[in-house]
């Protein structure tokens, strides 16, 4: 009876979770635009809550976002998260100021690897769950397949009996439509608001109780500094009151408010006061991280920190000492570079900056590849200017042995290219653990395999599988230390000088391997300009220009096509580089490179290996 009295029924709070791409952002474009929350004649862009350069760029959510509508007087704040498995790390958080969740499934492609992920993550929560069977336009969807496969997914995942008995929504989110049965006739999303209305709960919250407020996002604004986003959990928070600040180490007494906020649509508004079990924003309180509470000046009591799944894999962020360093970026030294990666941790917690033995080194831990793709691409655009290394898998000990990070692999491919991929992933030491042949021509294969062994695989993947393959991992604990798995096994080419790229050398090396910059392009000695169709680095002058004494030629060169470059995306630099290799990035530039630049001192570095491992 109590808690009934403390449940705010004029209030939802919901997550939207799901694999990537199976359409959260656009149902939250739906509901935003059925809600009333824009005014009629506002056009709203699509996937509006992707609001970050790179996220529109790459059509995928990074960062976990909120918004607020409302629904018959009812106040919904919904979290769109990210469905790509590095940026799992907001989904963990976001589920710390939920009452619920929508799982969106893809009506087609039925619950993929991080659909496991995130209902994992909703379950141990013991959050009520609504099932959107989303794209039932699609058509090769196959809706009854699909809901087995999420009821064995819920049993698969020890869900107790009430949380298997979960509502399902069916939706084409494209068009805005759901329906609470598939014969229903809609043309609205009316029977998804009524369903998170009914099923999922208003959050219990006090207000007379001593005010506590977890942190749980960081947004910045350039006019008022810092801004902390998270659930009120209770007690009220008012403007020109004391309030203590708790960080990991200390509480601080005496912080006031500069602004306090509510949302509203994509809108944060500006209040006096916010009540609890509201999703809301502060300003005004200085150096304040993820996980702090915000409580009781007099008698502060904090919340539980925010718990993150460790991150899996590390790159070295090193000041760019390149010969053409400072040509382009504003940001270049061992104080710009550590300022700013610290920075990057204040607003990410799944993100760890390690500061190394040399003061010009940062090792950054993250979740993926992608994730440190995500953070190098945003620092470059910011200008700045560094170089990264090879991603490398973090290894844990445990009682003397050296564990490392496995992955499943979930793998769909033509049925004919089965034999290649098979043996491209037993020699990074991968296990097949499932093979699934329905004779529709594609077959779906499981493998378990350490995390070392994925890394630079995707684009192998792409090339072997003609673009038709589709590769799904998700994180599977540590395993004892697998022994060396086989890098890369072309050479790089390597300018031997510095100076311009002609078009004469470019057309002498057709054979020797596939050149990553065009003719004009400026390198210096160590460079990377290709790679080698063999093993081993080869030193090149690509800087050759035709000698007179061949001026017969003259002429008939036109006619020589040069085959065109393979220019590197970040992403693909990321997969290609050795261990003996860096990624040099400037705002304008990404250029591969040797770390030992000198051509005899890499000569005898190599020699001086060989001769160890033998
Ligand atoms: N046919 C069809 N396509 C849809 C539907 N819903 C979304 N899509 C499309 O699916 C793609 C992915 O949609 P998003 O909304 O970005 O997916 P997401 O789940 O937010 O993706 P991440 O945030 O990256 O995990 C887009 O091209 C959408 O237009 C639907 O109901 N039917
Ligand atoms: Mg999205």
């Amino acid at each position: 009876m109590f808690l009934k009295l403390m449940r705010k029924n004029d209030l939802r709070n919901i997550a939207i979770i799901a694999h990537v791409d199976h359409g959260k952002t656009t149902l939250v474009d739906g509901l935003l635009r059925q809600s009333g929350t824009f005014k009629e004649h506002q056009d709203i862009d699509d996937r509006i809550m992707d609001s970050m350069d790179l996220e529109k760029e790459r059509g995928i959510t990074i960062a976990a976002k909120n918004t607020a509508i409302s629904y018959n007087h009812i106040k919904i704040n919904i979290l769109d998260t990210p469905g790509h498995a590095d940026f799992g790390g907001e989904v963990e958080r976001s589920l710390n100021l939920v009452d619920g969740a929508l799982l969106l499934v893809d009506a087609s492609e039925g619950p993929l690897p991080q659909t496991r992920f995130v209902l994992k993550k909703t379950l141990e929560k013991d959050l009520p769950i609504i099932l959107v069977i989303n794209k039932i336009d699609r058509n090769d969807a196959r809706i009854d397949d699909v809901i087995e496969e999420v009821y064995d997914l819920f049993i698969d995942l020890d869900a107790s009996d009430n949380q298997i008995e979960f509502p399902i929504v069916y939706s084409n989110a494209k068009e805005g439509i759901a329906k609470a049965d598939l014969d229903q006739h809609s043309n609205d999303l009316k029977p998804l608001f009524d369903c998170i209305i009914e099923k999922i709960p208003g959050p219990i919250a006090n207000d007379d109780q001593p005010p506590q407020f977890l942190i749980t996002n960081l947004d910045y604004d350039s006019y008022v500094g810092q801004i902390a986003i998270g659930r009120l959990h209770s007690g009220l928070l008012e403007m020109n009151k004391l309030y203590s600040l708790c960080t990991k180490n200390e509480n601080r007494s005496n912080q006031k408010f500069s602004a306090l906020y509510t949302f509203r649509g994509l809108e944060k508004v500006k209040v006096d006061k916010v009540v609890s079990g509201d999703i809301i924003a502060l300003a005004g309180i200085d150096n304040i991280s993820i996980g702090d509470t915000i409580a009781d000046n007099e008698r502060p009591e904090s919340l539980p920190r925010i718990q993150i799944d460790a991150p899996t894999v590390s790159m070295m962020f090193h000041v760019n000492d390149s010969p053409f360093a400072g040509i382009d970026g504003k940001y270049l030294t061992t104080r710009h570079l550590s300022e700013r990666l610290v920075l990057e941790t204040y607003s990410n917690v799944s993100l760890e900056v390690i500061q190394t033995a040399r003061p010009d080194v940062f090792e950054v831990r993250g979740r993926g590849e992608l994730q440190l793709a995500i953070l190098i691409e945003t620092m470059r655009r910011e200008g700045y200017e560094f170089m990264v290394s090879k991603p490398q898998v973090i290894v844990k000990q445990d009682s003397g042995n050296k564990l490392e990070p496995m992955e499943k692999v979930f793998l769909d491919i033509p049925e004919d290219k089965v034999g290649v991929v098979t043996e491209k992933l037993s020699v990074r030491k991968g296990k097949m653990t499932d093979l699934q042949n329905y004779g529709t021509g594609r077959v779906n294969l499981e493998f378990s395999i350490p995390s070392r062994g994925l890394i630079g695989f995707r684009s192998q993947f792409i090339t072997d599988t003609k673009g038709e393959g589709i590769m799904n991992k998700l994180f599977d604990g540590y395993s004892p230390w697998f022994g060396s798995i086989p890098q890369r096994n072309s050479g790089a080419m390597v300018s031997d000088r510095e100076g311009k790229v002609t078009s004469y050398a470019c057309i002498g090396m057709a054979d020797r391997g596939e050149l990553f910059i065009p003719v004009g392009t400026k390198v210096y000695a160590g460079m990377i300009i290709g790679e080698r169709n063999r093993d081993g680095d080869l030193n090149i002058n690509i800087t050759k220009e035709k000698k007179l004494t061949n001026m017969r030629a003259s002429g008939s060169d036109n006619t020589v096509p040069i085959r065109p470059p393979k220019l590197l995306s970040l992403d693909q630099c990321i997969e290609f580089i050795a261990e003996d290799e860096f990624i040099e990035v400037t705002p304008g530039n990404i250029r591969l490179r040797k770390m030992e630049l000198d051509q005899t001192k890499r000569a005898s570095i190599q020699k001086k290996e060989k001769y160890a491992s033998q």
